[in-house]
């Protein structure tokens, strides 16, 4: 039997996600460079698709999505599950999943690509990934041409010059919120960590911690922050615990009024968005990206396209609520949280599915 290999990048925000998990679960793998080779051979051909992480089990299965991928391994690796088993801890983890994965990449690419010192270490950094047998200079060269789409992505998240203050206003915000939540957890949850966890990570590590300009900023800001990070890299596996008596922190409710400030109306849009495309579209597959949505951030409005995928990571959160036939500590939970409720019993009109790595709309 082979051994369970990770694909992706250490400069990848994804794939530190998935890492830091597999690290926690003492899970054997061993993780290759996705490479321009490893691209065209094997990730592009086994998923259909060309994102990184990817995650070939060792029975030569092809998984693509770090959420799908941690489901897959939590059904077969039990010990010390990262899905809380109580309600109001497990909704919470999977929103900070939700708002990591898919609200933080917009300050993480916003600092990683408008500062010239972390553009230029990434640049490097993306050479080195693509073309790691090629020089210095050609992985510089290389670097700076598989760096384009993703520098190129900006405006597509919203991150354009009016925005950047607010951004980096709300992010600093952001920083303080967790630094004082980390003064007195070591994980969002209690001594583990849960799903949440591993949603901010992404950001928080290799772009927001790892790039040069960014590291500096977090350590100045936010060194709470900086040593939950480095609990997250260096786990000690299958360790600790989730808070006593299904208790969520109220450090953590700051963090959730400004999700749902921010990604919470982008939810909406994408919802009603999502159910449009299915009326106006005879195909089930959906495109990657459907329109554009509108968030108001510290103050600043910005436009933004729509991505239905961010539907299908809320579905996650929708339906656990859903499913709760007894609502009524969750409800008092946010009761503080100006909205969330509103925004929680907001129609899923269409589903999403993901179905060989696509997404479907369901009619
Ligand atoms: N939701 C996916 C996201 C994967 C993803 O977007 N990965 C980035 C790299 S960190 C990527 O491959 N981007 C290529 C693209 O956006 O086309 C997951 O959790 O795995």
């Amino acid at each position: 039997m082979t051994k369970h290999q990770l694909i992706g990048a250490e400069v990848s925000l994804y794939t530190g996600k998935l890492r830091c998990y597999l690290q926690y679960k003492n899970i054997p793998f061993e993780e290759i460079v996705a490479s321009q080779d490893v691209f065209k051979n094997v990730i592009l051909p086994r998923t259909g698709v060309s994102y990184i992480p990817i995650f070939i089990t060792d029975e030569d299965n092809a998984l693509q999505d770090t959420t799908e991928i941690i489901d897959a391994l939590e059904t077969r690796y039990k010990e010390q599950p990262v899905y809380p088993a109580t309600p109001k801890q497990n909704l919470v983890s999977l929103l900070l999943e939700t708002y990591g994965d898919e609200w933080l990449v917009i300050p993480a690419m916003h600092y990683r690509w408008n500062k010239p010192e972390n553009r230029e270490f990434a640049i490097g950094e993306f050479g080195r990934t693509s073309a790691p047998q090629a020089s210095q200079d050609e992985q510089l060269a290389i670097g700076a041409e598989t760096a384009k789409p993703f520098a190129g992505a900006l405006p597509r998240l919203g991150v354009i010059s009016e925005a950047v203050p607010a951004i980096e206003e709300s992010y600093l915000a952001l920083l303080a919120e967790l630094d004082t939540h980390f003064a007195q957890h070591p994980f969002l949850l209690g001594t583990k960590p849960c799903m949440g966890d591993f949603g901010l990570i992404g950001p928080l590590y290799a772009h927001l911690y790892r790039d040069p300009y960014s590291g500096r900023l977090m350590e100045q800001h936010a060194p709470n922050v900086v040593a939950w990070v480095k609990r997250m890299i260096d786990p000690t596996p299958l360790s600790g615990e989730f808070l006593a008596n299904d208790d969520v922190p109220d450090t953590l409710l700051p963090v959730l009024q400004r999700m749902l400030n921010e990604q919470g109306t982008v939810l909406k849009q994408t919802i009603d968005q999502v159910a449009n495309w299915a009326k106006e579209n005879d195909s089930n597959t959906i495109e990657r990206v459907i329109g554009k949505s509108f968030f108001t951030i510290e103050d600043t409005n910005v436009s933004r396209l729509t991505f239905p995928y961010m539907q299908w990571m809320w579905q996650r959160c929708y339906d656990f609520y859903h499913a709760q036939s007894d609502k009524a500590d969750i409800k008092k939970m946010l009761s503080s949280v100006n909205g969330f409720e509103d925004l929680l019993n907001y129609p899923v009109q269409n589903r999403i599915k993901r179905v060989n790595n696509k997404m479907e709309v369901e009619r």
